[in-house]
């Protein structure tokens, strides 16, 4: 698929959920539909695909476009950092960002997805011109990024690709490692699984777009975690690593896996969204990012 047919696809979702969904000024305000009370984050967000921890505070990725376009290549992306009810900018627009998504920080080095190649910052030297880790021309949705050890894993959307790359060597490159359609958020847990969710970049739900386990990374083989299929896009586990939330943008909304019992998943009761992406889940508090709406909902579970 040529990247401006998968622009179109997935702008043509997004219209269609922007469409068919009530506003929250619109939604009913009866007692028994009054949506619970979030924080909400919104000073100086505008696409916000990503969300990350960082020091005391939370990390905002932002395209900073005037229309959402998750492959544009303007150059106005940039990172803010939210602390204690204020905002600063770490990475003001400067040209080397367009639309950052996931994240990783390890030590001074900082890592930012955008479009085909992950952008290495320094955060001792923020004004630096960063490296860039450019990824094959199909590689169009460098998603999300997680690290085991000294080994960082790059997802690619819409070629269903995860790569693997040493942190160790701070020249070493990307090598493709494992496949898993619409590869998108990642996240590992305290056993050394790596569980991958699944969203279809060409806008249509099949039964692979689900959340995948990948139990040894030395022999990836991705299972499905479960069968109900969804476009799922952020993942976190919480603290004792029983619980598994994915946000989804169709179905819309946060939904709860328990790894412990199976079974289905439980949608959270956090109102409407029109686009959750890759949320951070921090001592008990998720930082849940609504793209195409330019805001953070932060709810403490
Ligand atoms: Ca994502």
């Amino acid at each position: 698929m040529k990247k401006t047919e998968i622009t179109l696809c997935l702008l043509g979702v997004l219209t269609w959920m922007t469409a068919c969904k009530p506003s929250e000024a619109n939604a009913p305000q009866g007692a028994e539909n009054t949506p619970v009370r979030d924080t909400v984050l919104t000073e100086r967000i505008r696409f916000c695909e990503s969300t990350y921890p960082y020091r005391d505070g939370l990390l905002v990725a932002n395209f900073g476009t005037e229309a959402l376009d998750p492959l544009n290549t303007q150059g106005k992306g940039y990172i803010l950092y939210f602390e204690a009810g204020k905002v600063d900018t770490l990475l003001p627009p400067q040209g080397y960002l367009s639309a950052p998504k996931g994240m990783f920080i390890r030590g001074e080095r900082f890592f930012v997805c955008d479009v085909n190649k992950v952008v290495e910052f320094r955060l001792d030297s923020l004004s630096l011109a960063p490296r860039e880790i450019v990824l094959p021309a199909e590689d169009l949705f460098v998603n999300d990024l997680a690290a085991w050890g000294d080994t960082l894993y790059i997802s690619v959307t819409n070629t269903g690709r995860i790569y693997r790359m040493g942190l160790s060597d701070p020249q070493a490159s990307p090598v493709l490692w494992a496949q898993v359609p619409g590869a998108n958020g990642m996240t590992f847990g305290q056993d050394g699984a790596l569980y991958v969710a699944s969203y279809p970049a060409d806008g249509t739900t099949t039964p692979d777009n689900v959340v995948y386990r990948i139990a040894d990374v030395s022999a990836p083989a991705p299972e499905k975690l479960f069968e109900q299929a969804g476009q799922y896009d952020g993942i976190a586990l919480s603290a004792d690593g029983k619980m598994l939330y994915v946000t989804s943008w169709v179905p819309s909304g946060v939904f709860a896996y328990d790894l412990t019992a199976g079974g289905e998943l439980r949608p959270l009761d956090l109102g409407e969204f029109q686009g959750a992406a890759d949320m951070t889940l921090r001592d008990s508090v998720l930082y849940i990012p609504d793209l195409p709406a330019s805001r953070v909902v932060v709810r403490r579970l």
